[in-house]
């Protein structure tokens, strides 16, 4: 077994204490290999995916990172064929798209939502 020391934020760090409680799990390093468990299976079922899909994209973001989701939902456009935004709490947005397109392109908008700071949610749904 490997030790791997990691930086986190506050916002971070209580995440993760509220899912140790929610949980019942004593331990950090449970709660990061069941994060990193999760991650895996939902790379490869991305990974999976291949060739012409119909999918809705989900973001969760906070107010204040509108302009960047923007900028993301513009550099997709062509796969998008509805979007909605919505408010569920206070300084948080939620973005609806319905899109189809290439997977790989599909792909890397879910990772270009990903990678923004400000994103905390994404989930792609593929019926
Ligand atoms: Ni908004």
């Amino acid at each position: 077994m490997g030790i791997v020391s990691v930086s986190i934020g506050s916002e971070e760090l209580s995440e993760i204490e509220s899912l140790q409680r929610e949980l019942g799990i004593s331990g950090r390093s449970e709660i990061m290999r069941m994060g990193i468990k999760k991650l895996s299976s939902d790379q490869k079922e991305l990974s999976s995916l291949s060739g012409n899909i119909d999918c809705v994209l989900l973001v969760v973001h906070k107010h204040d990172s509108t302009h960047a989701v923007a900028e993301i939902r513009h550099d997709f456009e062509s796969m998008i064929r509805t979007q909605l935004h919505s408010h569920i709490a206070k300084d948080k947005c939620l973005e609806i798209l319905v899109a189809s397109g290439d997977s790989n392109k599909v792909k890397k908008m879910v990772k270009a939502f990903e990678s923004l700071k400000k994103v905390d949610y994404v989930k792609l749904v593929v019926p």
